[in-house]
């Protein structure tokens, strides 16, 4: 029997390395409220990262619902619908309406190229993903923000770690737009358990972000704003500080998969992958492959019978968020206006990547795919006999 395989397991550091912390936390009794774990750790990513400013959430999906509050944003937002539901339900949590616009095909982020036609006078952000750590076109998204008055708040759940070229260094993606949001969820590269953050570029921000995700206090009695409650706590940001020690190793380990999975998929016909940007690092958080014609098999074949065979993949993103019942009456949900977004959500297959995964696992995942290829004609066969005939 072999065992289950998932699209993705937890990394986690050695136990014994985590006991003298909690032990720590345990003899402080400082369990949350901005503790000293949580300051170490806010600093050690900032570093870690190379960014200005970090701001620690109790997850992702909080941490874009304050981030949209930290900038006043309203009216409307420009999104994508190819991604996964938090980043389009911040938005209806601050009552702003999402427009979807569609993706480029290439590198299934939001395509700059349709975002000025989506524009109107209630616009007032867009909010793209950097959709599986692929970077946006963060220059093209700047010119339009730029042109048009609109801030940029980026899904940035899973880029932790990337970097692009930036003049004539490589640079953390992280650092465009007005704001980055990232995830540490246990499905993530990163993960303390459950976590997220904001990167935000000056202090004066970093602070209204840190005010609004502790209720707004600033002190014992002043409340600034209606905050909510988005703190991590000590034993996450605890995690978070060792996590940080292993990550590189964990994210090499990551690019070896995803290097045997390009090496053994290559030349299947109707398999494609999301080729790497030139000039930019990748942290391989997911292995998407997008499987259409002249594949033998239909995407759905294909996640049945790795089902089948204990290999749980996922279909991210399927459906598309415009799909969901509380987005598809918007205008924007049309599906004939995202034929790109659409096409993309009916062939992705996001295939097992996590550190623990085995050479020999990924061979089973990829022998898998390949049962569905028509098998070489048997020696003697009529073909071959034809084709001798024919080289005679
Ligand atoms: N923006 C974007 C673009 C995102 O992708 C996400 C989250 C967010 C925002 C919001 O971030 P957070 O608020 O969560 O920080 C997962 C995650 O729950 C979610 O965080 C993630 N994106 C999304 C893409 O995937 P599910 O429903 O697919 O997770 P689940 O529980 O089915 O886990 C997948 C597999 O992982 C399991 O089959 C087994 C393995 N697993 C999972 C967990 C939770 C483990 O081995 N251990 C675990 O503890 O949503």
């Amino acid at each position: 029997m072999t065992s289950p395989i998932y699209v993705t397991q937890p990394d986690l550091p050695p136990l014994a390395e985590f006991m003298p912390l909690l032990e720590q936390i345990w003899d402080s009794r400082k369990l949350t409220n901005g503790g000293p774990f949580h300051q170490r750790f806010e600093e050690a990513l900032a570093t870690y990262l190379g960014v200005p400013h970090v701001s620690l959430f109790a997850n992702a999906t909080i941490a874009l619902v304050t981030a949209l509050q930290a900038l006043r944003v309203a009216g409307e937002v420009i999104t994508t619908p190819y991604s996964f539901v938090a980043t389009s339900h911040a938005l209806l949590w601050n009552g702003i309406k999402p427009v979807f616009v569609d993706i480029d095909p290439r590198t299934l982020n939001l395509d700059p190229a349709k975002i000025e036609a989506a524009i109107t006078p209630q616009t007032t952000a867009i909010m793209p993903v950097h959709c599986y750590g692929t970077p946006c076109d963060v220059e093209a998204i700047r010119r339009i923000a730029d042109d048009y008055n609109l801030k940029v708040i980026y899904d940035a759940a899973h880029a932790f770690g990337v970097e692009c070229r930036d003049g004539n260094r490589l640079r953390s993606v992280l650092v465009h737009g007005d704001l980055s949001i990232l995830s540490f969820h246990a499905t993530k590269v990163f993960n303390t358990f459950e976590g997220g953050a904001i990167v935000s570029p000056d202090a004066r921000t970093k602070q209204r972000i840190d005010h609004l995700k502790n209720f707004g206090f600033v002190n014992e009695t002043t409340v600034v704003a209606a905050g909510i409650n988005g703190k991590m706590s000590e034993f996450n940001a605890a995690l978070g500080l060792l996590q940080l020690k292993h990550v590189g190793r964990a994210i090499e380990r990551r690019g070896e998969i995803d290097a045997q999975y390009r090496r053994l998929l290559y030349g299947i016909p109707g398999i494609e992958t999301i080729a790497p940007l030139p000039e930019t690092t990748s942290s391989h958080s997911y292995f998407p492959i997008l499987i259409g014609a002249p594949f033998p098999a239909s995407r759905d074949a294909v996640y049945q019978r790795l089902r089948d065979a204990g290999i749980y993949t996922r279909r991210y993103f399927h459906p598309l968020i415009s799909d969901f019942p509380m987005y598809r009456g918007l205008p924007s949900a049309d599906p004939a206006r995202l034929p790109v977004a659409r096409s993309a959500s009916e062939r992705v297959l996001c295939l097992p990547l996590y550190p623990a995964l085995t050479d020999a696992e990924v061979r089973r995942v990829v022998e898998v795919i390949r049962s569905f290829m028509p098998q070489p004609a048997p020696v003697g066969s009529r073909m071959q006999i034809h084709a001798g005939l024919d080289i005679a």
